[in-house]
Parts: C-alpha cells; sequence; structure tokens
C-alpha cells in the first residue's frame, strides 16, 4: 500500500530512423506520454501508447493527455493508500481509454515493484530469461526496397518478419519476399484494411506458408472474422479487436482467430495484459507480444510480459536500433541469435536518461494532489 504524491506528463518526440508506413498512415517520428508517479516510497515509470492521431484506436496524445490529467490522475489522488491490482477499478468510472489507463497502471506498478525491490519478469510469472524477437517491416517504396530491408533484418537474425500489407501492396510483395525466403517465419498485417469482399487476396495469402494473417477486417467485425477464419487455411491473429480478456475469450470461442497479440497498452495495462494470457493460454491459443514502436521504458515492458509462458511466439519485440539512433533510456540490444534479455532490475528495470528526456521533451506538466 502506497499513496501517490505526484504524478508527471511529460510528451516527447523521438526521430524515428526510417519512416514507418502502414495501411492506415506513415510516422517519421516517435511522440507519446510518459508518466511518471512519484509515490511515498519509489517512483515509476510508463509510456502510453497512443500516438499523435486517433488512427490506430480511438486514442491520440491529446485524448489521453487530458484523461490522464482530469480523469484518471485526480482519481489517484483520491484513492489514497493502495496497491497497484486496485487501479483497474479504481478507474472503472472512466470508460474506454485503455492506453492512458495503461500508462498510468504501469507506472505506479513499477514503483511499487522499485519500493519492494522486484522485477517486473518475476512478479507477472516470466519463465524466460530471453525473449525472440521479431520484426515490423512497414510498406516499402517498392518491391524492391522491401526485399533489401528484409534481407538486412534476416541477416541481423531476426527470428519472425512481419510484413505491413494493404490492398494493392500484398499478395505480389509476399510472393517476392517468400521467393527470396523460402525458410523463414513470415507472417502479415493489414491492420484492419479489407473486408469480407476480400477473401481472394487471402485464398492467395494461403500459397505462401504464412505463420498467421493479423488483423485482416474491422477491428469491430469479430464475426466476419470467424467467417473468414472459417475460409481460409492460415491462422488469423487479432490485434486491435482484442481490447480486453473478455474480448479474446469472445475471439476465441466464436473461431474468429487462431492467435492473439497482446499489446499491454491496447487492454489497459500490464495487469490486464496477463489476464488476456491466461485465457489464451487456457483455451490453448498462443500469444505474442505486439509492439507500438515504444522508446525503452515500453519496450522494458513488453520484454517483461513477453517472458511469460504462453508468448510462445517472437514479438514485435525489436532491439532500440531498429527505430532509434538515441533511446531514452540505455539501448536495448538483440543478440545475433535473434533473441533479447528481460530486465531483471527492479521494476521494468529501466529508466530514461535525463539528458535525453531533457533534449525530448516537448511539454510536461507535474500534478499534484
Ligand atoms: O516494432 O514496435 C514495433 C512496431 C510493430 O507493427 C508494429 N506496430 O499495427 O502493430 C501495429 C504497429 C503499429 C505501430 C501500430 C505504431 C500503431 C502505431
Amino acid at each position: 500500500m502506497t499513496s501517490v504524491r505526484a504524478v508527471e506528463l511529460r510528451l516527447f518526440g523521438l526521430p524515428l530512423l526510417r519512416p514507418f508506413r502502414t495501411s492506415f498512415g506513415t510516422d517519421t517520428e516517435k511522440v507519446a506520454i510518459l508518466v511518471r508517479v512519484v509515490t511515498d516510497d519509489a517512483e515509476g515509470w510508463g509510456e502510453c501508447v497512443a500516438g499523435p492521431e486517433p488512427d490506430f484506436s480511438e486514442e491520440f496524445n491529446e485524448g489521453a493527455w487530458r484523461i490522464l490529467r482530469d480523469f484518471l490522475v485526480p482519481k489517484l489522488f483520491a484513492a489514497g493508500d493502495v496497491t497497484a491490482d486496485e487501479l483497474a477499478r479504481i478507474f472503472t468510472g472512466v470508460r474506454g481509454h485503455p492506453m492512458a489507463k495503461a500508462a498510468a497502471v504501469d507506472a505506479f506498478l513499477d514503483a511499487e515493484l522499485r519500493a519492494a525491490d522486484r522485477s517486473l519478469a518475476g512478479h507477472l510469472g516470466a519463465d524466460k530469461d530471453r525473449v525472440a524477437c521479431g520484426v515490423s517491416v512497414g510498406i516499402a517504396a517498392s518491391t524492391d526496397q522491401l526485399l533489401e530491408q528484409v534481407d538486412g533484418y534476416v541477416a541481423e537474425g531476426y527470428r519472425r518478419v512481419k510484413l505491413k500489407i494493404e490492398p494493392g501492396l500484398d499478395v505480389e510483395r509476399v510472393a517476392a519476399v517468400r521467393s527470396a525466403h523460402p525458410d523463414i517465419l513470415l507472417s502479415v498485417d493489414a491492420n484492419a484494411a479489407y473486408t469480407l469482399d476480400d477473401v481472394a487476396v487471402f485464398h492467395a495469402l494461403d500459397g505462401f506458408d504464412l505463420l498467421m494473417i493479423e488483423q485482416p477486417l474491422h477491428h469491430e467485425d469479430l464475426v466476419e472474422h470467424a467467417k473468414l477464419q472459417a475460409r481460409i487455411r492460415t491462422d488469423i491473429c487479432l490485434d486491435e479487436s482484442i481490447r480486453s480478456p473478455a474480448d479474446a475469450a469472445a475471439a476465441i470461442e466464436l473461431g474468429a482467430c487462431r492467435i492473439v497479440n497482446i499489446k499491454q497498452g491496447r487492454v489497459g495495462g500490464l495487469l490486464e495484459a496477463k489476464r488476456v494470457h491466461d485465457v489464451a493460454r487456457a483455451a490453448g491459443v498462443p500469444v505474442w507480444c505486439g509492439g507500438m514502436l515504444e522508446s525503452g521504458v515500453g519496450r522494458a515492458t513488453n520484454l517483461a510480459l513477453a517472458a511469460l509462458p504462453g508468448f510462445v511466439l517472437p514479438g514485435d519485440t525489436s532491439p532500440s536500433s531498429r527505430y532509434f539512433a538515441d533511446d531514452l533510456t540505455e539501448p536495448f540490444v538483440m543478440e545475433p541469435d535473434g533473441t533479447m534479455a528481460v530486465p531483471r532490475g527492479p521494476g521494468i528495470g529501466a529508466t530514461p536518461r535525463s539528458d535525453r528526456l531533457q533534449a525530448c521533451t516537448l511539454r510536461v506538466e507535474t500534478l499534484e494532489p
């Protein structure tokens, strides 16, 4: 039990080494909110996975900032002495906004664990010291450029390559990568860009021995995903559609997917993410850890989560060098065997460097009771 003395909200900007294009837009810079919670005993960090625009989900930076400042943080102050486990209940009066909630829950949990000198990985029940890394490759300007990027990532040792696709830039791109790399674990991610009318595309993709097709249809179309899954051989994985343990249970029961991508921010934080993992694991459904181009703070968090026993597929847990010339924390490094160490220090096991924080801060606001 501890109470919160102050919460700092900080908007930061980190240039990306290479623009990242998905079916909904192109990012050239990582701009997100970092939450620092100061309790009676310690301080903790949480990274909000929302971005500048409401494109991946309804949430976006300015909205998350207001939800945190005007609703979640006041509830945290009013709650007095609490534990991280109680925060989901304390925040129930705020509907939705899982990414904003996650940043507050994760920062509080980090402070709680640092005070107890326990690691996040140990607290969650991790059974691995290293996790297998995959890479998510944005939509390239040409097939040649895509092949060049994939060659580079395969040479670096990544254990799985995921290609972003969109209508018109799909089958031919996948065919080219598959013929250049017949044996790699390969998957595709559509970020909800297709409809059931596109079933011919998915039948064609069935020919490339893909590990999965991620989020092919609209995020609210669970029944349509079940219809598509029944018509294709390749496993469907859901990302945007899964916002809670209940969503995961529904999707699995409906047959809407056979694999689940878990992003702690999308489901309301680390403790909810563990529940999604538990639901999937009980049903025998493999999960893996998604990524949102996080800085080292969110990356540390993801590595601890990805070390849980149900995470049996390589995640979008790439090293810092995949995204940034200079991360906010000490860089996370991937070994040539395509694995990364799970942080085992207190809390998330990583702390932003103060010089980098200063250099990358766009706005900061400190809230007190
Ligand atoms: O390696 O962190 C990473 C990126 C993984 O592809 C990735 N993320 O749809 O899953 C996604 C996508 C994404 C990135 C979505 C940024 C929204 C913002």
